[in-house]
């Protein structure tokens, strides 16, 4: 990818109080195009795997437990900009200290169930969409 994509989740906790179509709706009123989309839910291993990176703090299992508790929308998104423009979408991931009218902000239950992932750079957008979507699932 080159700068231009990013990958999100809406997590069960959002997915469970009904608010996949709000969430998709300020997704793209903001600009952003969904050029690859699935309803799934994770396994243990899928998500043990994509978290992998937190694997050592504290909140790890509390983590797995919570995104492979019930389904979850992924998807790639594209805009200039991506990763950084829908970081700013979401707000931070405390939705306390989102900034008013975030999707974490209006939509997240605390910083554990925050409704929505947003990748951190363009490397691990990139890594994170093909870990859920073959070439040909993209468009
Ligand atoms: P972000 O999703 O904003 O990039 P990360 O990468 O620090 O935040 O954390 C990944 C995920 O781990 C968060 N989206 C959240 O679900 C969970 N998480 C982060 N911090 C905590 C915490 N202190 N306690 C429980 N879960 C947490």
């Amino acid at each position: 990818m080159t700068g231009n994509r990013t990958f999100t989740m809406i997590k069960p906790d959002a997915v469970e109080k009904g608010h996949i179509g709000a969430i998709l709706e300020k997704i793209t009123a903001a600009g952003f195009k969904i050029v690859a989309m699935k309803y799934t839910q994770l396994s243990k291993r899928d998500a043990g795997e994509f978290y992998a990176i937190h694997k050592e703090r504290p909140f790890f299992g509390e983590l797995v437990e919570f995104m492979t508790r019930g389904p979850i929308v992924a998807a790639i998104l594209e805009k200039d900009n991506a990763v950084e423009d829908f970081r700013a979408l979401i707000g931070a991931t405390n939705p306390a200290e989102a900034a008013e009218g975030t999707i974490r902000r209006l939509f997240a239950t605390d910083i554990a169930e925050n409704a929505v992932h947003g990748s951190d750079s363009d490397e691990n957008a990139n890594i994170e969409g093909a870990f859920h979507f073959s070439g040909r699932e993209i468009f």
